[in-house]
Formats: C-alpha cells, sequence, structure tokens
C-alpha cells in the first residue's frame, strides 16, 4: 500500500494547524486527512482522522506522573512510538488515495535535540508513506537577521534529521507584506515584490538551502490559494504524488487543440 502526505513542523505558533485546517477545508484536488500528532493542544479546528489524544494527552500525564509540559511531551511522544500498533490500526481506515497531513506539536526540541520524530518519520515510511516534511517559519523572523538566520538554521537541522524530503516555508507572507506595505505586483510566482536587499537575501539563502539538497525555500500565505497551490506542486513532485492520478481535463483539452 502505498500513501502519501506532509509532517508539518516548525515552531510554537507558526501555523501549521492553521495550514492543516485549510488545506483540508479548501479544494486542492486531493481528499485529505488529518492526524493531530499533538497530545497536548485543546481545541482542534479541522476533521481529525486521527487523533494522539485517543492514545495518550499531556495533561493526564502532567496530572498522573508529575511530568512539566516538556518533559510530559516528550513522554507522550515516546509511548507513542512504543504503540506504534495502534497508530498502525487508526491509519489503516485511511484511504489508499487519500492525502495525510501530520500536524506536529510546536517544540523544536523533539526534532532537533532528540531523534523522537526521526523514528516516527521512519516508522511512516515503513508503513508505506511517501512524505516529505514541511518546516513553517513565520516571516516576522526576518524583521531580525539573527532571529531569521537562527529559524532557518533550526529548519535545516530539524529536516536534516527527519530524513525526509524537506521544503521550509515562510508562512504569514501576504500579513507581512501589507504590514509594511510593500508593492504587490511582483516576480515571487508573479504575485510579490520585495525590497533588493530582502530579495537578494532570501535569495542567498534559498540557495544555500537548495545546495545543501534539503529541500526549497518556499512562501505561503493561508490566505492565499495560490500560493498554497503552488506549495503542494512542489510537494506533489518530490513524492510523487498525483502519478496515479487522472490527467486533467482543461490541459488535456488544451494539448490536444494544440496538435
Ligand atoms: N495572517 C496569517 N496568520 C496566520 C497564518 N497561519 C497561521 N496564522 C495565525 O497564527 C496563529 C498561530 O497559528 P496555529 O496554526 O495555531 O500555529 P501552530 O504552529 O499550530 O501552533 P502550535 O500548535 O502552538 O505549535 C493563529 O492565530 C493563526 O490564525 C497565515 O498564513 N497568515
Ligand atoms: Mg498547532
Amino acid at each position: 500500500m502505498q500513501y502519501y502526505g506532509q509532517l508539518i513542523i516548525g515552531p510554537a505558533g507558526s501555523g501549521k494547524t492553521s495550514y492543516c485546517n485549510i488545506l483540508q477545508e479548501g479544494s486542492f484536488k486531493r481528499n485529505i486527512e488529518v492526524v493531530n500528532l499533538d497530545p497536548a493542544v485543546d481545541f482542534i479546528p479541522y476533521k481529525c482522522a486521527v487523533d494522539i489524544r485517543e492514545l495518550i494527552c499531556l495533561s493526564d500525564v502532567m496530572e498522573e506522573l508529575g511530568y512539566g509540559p516538556n518533559g510530559g511531551l516528550v513522554y507522550c511522544m515516546e509511548y507513542l512510538l512504543q504503540n506504534w500498533n495502534w497508530m498502525q490500526e487508526q491509519l489503516n481506515n485511511i484511504a489508499q488515495d487519500d492525502y495525510v497531513l501530520f500536524d506536529c506539536p510546536g517544540q523544536i526540541e523533539l526534532y532537533s535535540h532528540i531523534d523522537m520524530m526521526r523514528k516516527l518519520a521512519q516508522f511512516l515510511v515503513y508503513s508505506g508513506f511517501s512524505i516529505s516534511s514541511v518546516y513553517l517559519v513565520d516571516i516576522n523572523f526576518i524583521e531580525d537577521d539573527a532571529k531569521f538566520l537562527s529559524g532557518l538554521l533550526m529548519a535545516l537541522s530539524a529536516s536534516m534529521a527527519l530524513e525526509l524530503p524537506a521544503f521550509t516555508v515562510l508562512q504569514k507572507i501576504k500579513r507581512y507584506i501589507k504590514l509594511h506595505k510593500f508593492n504587490q505586483q511582483s516576480e515571487y510566482a508573479n504575485q510579490y515584490e520585495f525590497s533588493k536587499s530582502f530579495k537578494f537575501f532570501t535569495q542567498k539563502i534559498s540557495e544555500l538551502v537548495t545546495n545543501i539538497g534539503i529541500g526549497r525555500l518556499l512562501y505561503l500565505d493561508i490566505s492565499d490559494d495560490e500560493s498554497i497551490d503552488n506549495l503542494l506542486g512542489e510537494i506533489d513532485y518530490a513524492i510523487q504524488f498525483g502519478d496515479n492520478l487522472e490527467p486533467d481535463d482543461k490541459l488535456y483539452d488544451h494539448t490536444e487543440q494544440q496538435l
């Protein structure tokens, strides 16, 4: 069995859950199922195909075992890996053509300091998933050079640790542009125009990320379907999603006319 999807990672508040929700609500030529892997979350806006909290949740661990929030989270993720059969059973209910998003917790120690998420990624691959990691970085980090660079380096280190096809995504770009009144007729995917220094800086970082070979640096705003389509297109290509889908009628008609 072959499944396709994304492991959505990134720091707290970077927009992981909102991204999953928008993708599930929208129409992006696929049926999207979301798996919640955050045992600490109170409210989930999307319809969950699998929810880790049915196996274990952080508040119970803190109450019953006396752990703090971070130790408790590590315990929960370890528990999930030890009980992977449970996850495997839940995933068996997902149809083969469904596209699965894994909404992960925001504590980046899980990716960079301990190899728990790498094991989880391996389990998914063994379970038949062709999956990429998508690391969301809040574009507002760009306000501060040191913060931005450290954000991207964290993305690099987490992506390398996971050993999956990887994408680093600057998120909330539209709001950022609005706040800074950039001219919106631009070069990035024909949408945005940046100041010259900004463009140069991101281009250099993008080259660095691409040269290291662990994934492209892309832009996203969940309020902009075109930016989501662009991102999905890149990821589809990397994980080879859609190779088995029916051809697009419009594209077919157009090609036929050209012939
Ligand atoms: N303008 C704008 N706001 C966004 C975007 N994505 C997320 N947000 C907002 O950012 C905030 C945090 O979003 P979440 O989706 O909860 O972030 P998260 O990464 O799941 O956070 P944790 O689960 O705590 O790690 C929310 O208030 C969202 O409404 C975006 O693309 N544009
Ligand atoms: Mg979240």
